[in-house]
């Protein structure tokens, strides 16, 4: 008879642990509509409010009608600042240290800031009782360019400050200035760019960008007047650190605020500042004792919730005439709107910008931001953006290609000799990182050869000569793109938001039958979390990942975490499920020797069992030891089987890709064609290579997106001119090219597992990438500049600019 006993192989695919391309256990929920979204909750008595909004960019707000408003059948309220005051909510803290109005208080700095809160019985009679509110408007001058705004004489945005030389981060010089951050050696920099043997300069443009998530942002707040306890779902990314600045400027005792994320329809950053809704959602319930449900509209979301970018960048790069880069200058013009509503850590004003020397070994930099106050919303940290890696990487592959102008050089070959070396990791670099692991020089040359870059070339070539030979009206580029991501925020030591150091965490509980659940401090917005980790606890405990259940995002039962974004899930709250499951199989280790009946140390862990060392015949499953931890009385230990783990990283963790993007432009028409894109990502050891693909696929859509068409474009009076999806360029399958992804694994050596992030890299590189090919076609006719978006028109407007139509 054949042998029944599992393989080891066998037994470790079982666990659908780290390494295997698991199906996503939340898809079966998603595609039968079982999701349960904020705008699912349906709560007894449930009220709408909705916002009244300014039409103008910058205007004093003299008085608010709200008479007709309240006669409008089935409105109960209309708040406004006024009504705000007395409770010390009509401003609320941002995440930047900056505070901004929950509703307009005496004037309006952008156009669709919330002025008043209509609360009505539902959403239509919420929305005619907006329309029945009257606003008396004195229109101010507007200020939409950021470099205006700094100009002596430029209207004075933020009368609350007025006099105030000290902002959250550091001096102001300007009534419109906020911040001054600086990092590296600007003296030894200055120093090394009058010596170079060639500079090259340029302002480098990342355009304002929104990540319109498909779900737009809301919450349900339920104040139980009788038990005195709040309960607030909301699309927050970081739901406990809503919970502590819900408790802190509202006065309810912690333990009374429950909040709730349920699913999210998409997060991109756009979700995890703190919005008036929230705010004017609570207070509603507060004073009504009834839930009340705001849920914004996409014209709304795309005019008042966190916007992405915004960066003028001016560069320069100087190096030796063989190509070596010897040193980085940076100053960037950012501009925030009307409120600094950035979310970054809290010493981190442009967050990571100074990631900006990118992949290279640069030994002298220095970047200065200063941030600014325009008629425009606030954000800034949002849309797979790494805490600005998006603008460094932007900024330094960017840089690279306008130096490979000035050499006359091939821009692959710079990137090589220039590569921080593998042997340099840990590297220091001159703005002040360590990074923790790579190998750049492989994985560029696996991209190099994976799309035949010199054939590339030589076509390129062949194709440019029958252009001026008049033999077709098309140009090929080729982008290239070397990015370094830093993800992982962070030690506690650098990285906090309002105070509370950026760890995470993770809990796991066995049952007696050898199944789990683990809750996190994170929330998945579509990441996948409850796929993912599971798989982590599998390989570490031996459970199968089909026997744990995960659950995120409710303050009352996950342990008290930061939240995802920056990527931040697997190099922090994976790490701390790494570590819950070793207490947890350090426990099950003692259990295991008590049952065998043999010392601690002679039993070892064998992918599902403790074995006896020398002895495999001899073990106990994990199965048997999680039923033996509740029915057992070990000696010397507690009964029960779980762990908690808060985890505080020691580093951040820099994963890296190497992108190769192929179009085909039409002088003519301006059209943009990807006829390839490659895209080589390491994020060290890879949990999930379905998932991570799927990240890629999304990210590099997105990149797509930005580079190519998507803009939130305001006219001089401040109108956001793409505030509706007719007017934001979203792909669809029509215009998404078809993608190769490739990896190398270069683990992170601190990280428990190993693991890198991976959610943002896409777009971190992707952008990049493709701007990069636009600007590579019309490289052989001088251009060295353009920004983006590379629309047909910009396009379009680049070869007539550069006489490819005559
Ligand atoms: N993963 C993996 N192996 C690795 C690294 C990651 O299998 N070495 C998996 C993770 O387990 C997780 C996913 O990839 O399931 C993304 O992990 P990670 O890079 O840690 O990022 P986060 O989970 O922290 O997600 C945040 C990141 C950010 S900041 C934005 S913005 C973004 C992104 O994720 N928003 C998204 N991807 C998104 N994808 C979807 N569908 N929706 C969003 O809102
Ligand atoms: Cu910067 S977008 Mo993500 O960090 O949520």
């Amino acid at each position: 008879m054949k042998d029944e006993v599992p393989t080891t192989e066998e037994r470790v695919a079982n666990l659908k642990g780290m390494g295997s391309s698991r199906k996503r256990v939340e898809d079966v929920r998603f595609t039968q509509g079982r999701g349960n979204y904020v705008d699912d909750i349906k709560l007894d008595g449930m009220l709408f409010g909705d916002f009244v909004r300014s039409p103008y960019a910058h205007a004093r707000v003299t008085t608010i009608h709200t008479e007709e408003a309240m006669k409008v059948p089935g409105v109960l309220a209309v708040i406004t600042a006024a009504d705000l005051e007395p409770l010390g909510l009509h401003w609320m803290p941002t995440l930047a240290g900056d505070k901004q109005m929950v509703l307009a208080d005496g004037k309006v700095l952008f156009q669709g800031q919330e002025v008043a809160f209509v609360v009505a019985t539902d959403r239509y009679a919420a929305a005619d009782g907006v329309e029945a509110v009257e606003v008396d408007y004195e229109e101010l001058p507007v200020v939409v360019d950021p470099f205006k705004a700094m100009e002596p004489d430029a209207p004075v945005l933020r009368e609350d400050l007025e006099g105030q030389t000290e902002g959250a981060h550091g001096p102001r010089r300007h009534h419109n200035h906020i911040f001054t951050w600086e990092q590296g050696d600007k003296d030894a920099t200055e120093a090394v760019m009058a010596e170079a043997d060639v500079v090259a300069e340029e302002m480098i443009y990342y355009h304002r960008t929104h990540p319109s998530p498909l779900e737009t942002c809301g919450s349900v707040a339920s104040m139980d007047k009788v038990t005195g306890k709040l309960t607030l779902w909301g699309t927050f990314q970081a739901p406990h650190a809503i919970r502590t600045v819900v408790s802190l400027i509202s006065g309810i005792a912690e333990h009374n605020i429950r909040v709730i994320s349920p699913d999210i329809g998409g997060g991109f950053g756009n979700k995890v500042g703190a919005y008036a809704g929230y705010v004017c959602s609570v207070v509603a319930s507060i004073v009504t004792g009834k839930p009340v449900k705001w849920v914004e509209d996409r014209m709304e979301n795309l005019m008042s919730t966190a916007f992405a970018r915004d960066y003028w960048m001016q560069g320069k790069i100087a190096a030796t005439k063989e190509g070596k880069i010897t040193g980085l200058w940076c100053h960037t013009t950012a501009d925030h709107g009307g409120f600094d509503a950035c979310a970054d850590p809290t010493k981190f004003p442009a967050g990571f910008m100074n990631i900006c020397t990118g992949s290279y070994d640069i030994p002298t930099a220095y970047l200065a931001v200063d941030g600014v106050y325009t008629n425009k919303a606030p954000g800034g940290v949002a849309y797979r953006c790494s805490f600005r890696v998006t603008e460094a990487a932007y900024f330094i592959e960017r840089m690279i290609e306008v130096l490979a102008i000035k050499l006359n050089m091939d821009a692959a070959e710079l990137r090589r000799i220039n590569f921080i070396k593998k042997e340099q990791f840990p590297y220091n670099s001159a703005l002040g990182w360590e990074y923790d692991s790579g190998d750049y020089h492989t994985a560029w040359d696996k991209a190099l050869n994976a799309v035949g870059y010199d054939d590339l070339r030589a076509e390129q070539a062949q194709q440019l000569e029958d252009f001026k030979a008049g033999k077709t009206r098309r140009l090929m580029g080729i982008g290239l793109t070397h990015f370094t991501e830093i993800v992982g925020a962070g030690p506690v030591k650098n990285c906090d938001i309002l105070g509370l150091g950026m760890f995470d965490s993770c809990e796991i509980r066995i049952h007696p039958t050898g199944s789990a659940i683990a809750r996190l401090g994170t929330i998945s917005q579509g990441q996948g979390h409850a796929t993912t980790f599971a798989q982590i606890i599998a390989s570490e405990i031996g459970i199968p990942a089909d026997d744990i259940t995960l659950e995120e995002g409710d303050t009352d039962t996950a342990p008290y975490g930061l939240g995802t974004y920056g990527s931040r899930s697997t190099p922090v709250a994976g790490a701390a499920t790494a570590m819950a499951g070793r207490k947890i199989k350090a426990k099950a280790q003692m259990i295991a020797a008590y049952l065998l009946e043999v010392h601690d140390d002679d039993v070892e862990f064998d992918v599902d069992r403790f074995v006896v060392k020398g002895a495999p015949e001899r073990f106990k499953t994990m199965k048997e030891i999680a039923f033996a931890a509740y029915n057992q009385a070990i000696p010397g230990v507690e009964p029960g089987l779980e762990a908690v783990s808060y985890y505080d990283p020691p580093n951040m963790t820099y994963p890296f890709g190497a992108y190769i993007c192929v179009l085909d432009i039409d002088v003519d028409t301006g059209e943009a064609e990807v006829r390839k894109f490659y895209a080589l990502d390491d994020c060290g050891t890879r949990i999930n290579p379905m998932i991570i693909e799927g990240q890629v696929h999304g990210g590099l859509t997105e990149a797509l997106a930005i580079a190519m068409g998507q803009e939130i474009a305001y006219d001089e009076m401040g109108n956001n001119k793409s505030a509706t999806l007719m007017d934001f360029f979203i792909p669809t399958s029509w215009e998404t090219p078809n993608y190769e992804t490739d990896h190398t694994t270069t683990p992170s050596p601190h990280h428990p597992i190993g693991a890198k992030g991976v959610g943002e890299s896409p777009n971190v590189g992707g952008v990049p990438c493709f701007s990069n090919a636009v600007h590579d076609a019309f490289r052989p006719f001088g251009l060295t500049q353009s920004h983006m978006p590379h629309d047909h028109w910009r396009i379009w407007k680049t070869a007539n600019g550069l006489g490819l139509h005559s």
